[in-house]
């Protein structure tokens, strides 16, 4: 991967916002091995400033998923490690030190989507699809769409985009949960990086149990889930910046909760 493949830029007042950007458009965004390593080491030496990062693709297209061109060369044995380094490197995008938003255009499509599906957050804008054109390549998912695309969705849908080769369009994938946002073509960036500043602003530890908690009560059975629920609700509201938010808002200097 040549350096220019993926950027790295910290923005916000407190330099608290990392974006993230695939700058690889003359191959539409396709993860290189080198990428998907460069993503990783991104993810792992992020500033202690940042609490939010956004990440987007340059071009005309978030991202084609794996670079097809490195999957002639690869054995079976060779197959699975390149799987389990796919696994690890979205794993810290997943249980990294922040929350991610993806701002989402274009093609989405295998590995792009299971990159996006690793994120907390997915903003699209009306020019997304979304695929997974493994079925048709005679291959399958490798990095985490297995486990994370029907947890979105569910396997039923999964199992049709790559039985039929099924593309959803960006209203449809917002009505399904592969997004949450939906914004005008050209404006997934700014939605995506307003929402990483409000999300920046947040009590730290209120974002760790939401990223490393939530996902795991939700996995678990109830009497288990209401355990762990209650042993990080406790941590979460004895840090000292819980009971200053808290007295804020009883002193009447902390904002309301508005209507929709
Ligand atoms: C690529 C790739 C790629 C484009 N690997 N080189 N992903 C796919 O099967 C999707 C394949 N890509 C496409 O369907 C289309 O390229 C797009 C819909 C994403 C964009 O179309 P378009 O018309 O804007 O671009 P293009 O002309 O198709 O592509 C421009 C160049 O990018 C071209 O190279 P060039 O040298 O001829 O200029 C393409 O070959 C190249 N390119 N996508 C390599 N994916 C962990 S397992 C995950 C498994 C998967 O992700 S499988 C699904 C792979």
């Amino acid at each position: 991967m040549s350096k220019k493949d993926l950027q790295l830029d910290i923005r916000g007042d407190h330099k608290e916002v990392a974006v993230i950007r695939l700058t690889r458009p003359a191959k539409r965004n396709a993860l290189s091995d080198g990428l998907i390593l460069a993503l990783r080491d991104v993810f792992e030496n992020l500033p202690a400033t940042v609490r939010a990062a956004v990440i987007d693709g340059e071009g005309e297209h978030f991202c084609a998923g794996l670079d097809l061109s490195e999957l002639k060369e690869r054995d079976a044995g060779q197959g699975l490690v390149h799987s389990r380094m796919w696994h690890a490197a979205l794993e810290r995008v997943q249980y990294g030190p922040v929350p991610v938003i993806a701002a989402l255009h274009g093609a989405v499509v295998g590995g792009g989507l299971e990159l996006a599906s690793a994120c907390h957050i997915r903003v699209a804008d009306d020019s997304t699809f979304y695929a997974l054109p493994e079925g048709s390549r005679g291959i399958f998912v490798g990095g985490g769409g297995a486990v994370r695309i029907p947890r979105l969705i569910g396997a039923a849908r999964m199992t049709d985009m790559m039985l039929t080769g099924r593309v959803y369009n960006a209203q449809d994938g917002e009505r399904i949960g592969l997004a949450q946002y939906l914004v005008p073509q050209g404006q997934a960036f700014d939605k995506a990086f307003e929402l990483a500043q409000r999300v920046a602003q947040n009590a730290p530890l209120t974002n760790y149990a939401l990223m490393h908690a939530l996902p795991r009560i939700a996995e678990q059975p109830a009497d288990q889930g209401f355990l762990t629920e209650a042993l990080m609700a406790a941590i979460a509201q004895s840090a000292p910046e819980a009971k200053t938010r808290v007295q804020a808002f009883l002193d009447g200097r902390a904002a309301k909760v508005k209507k929709a």
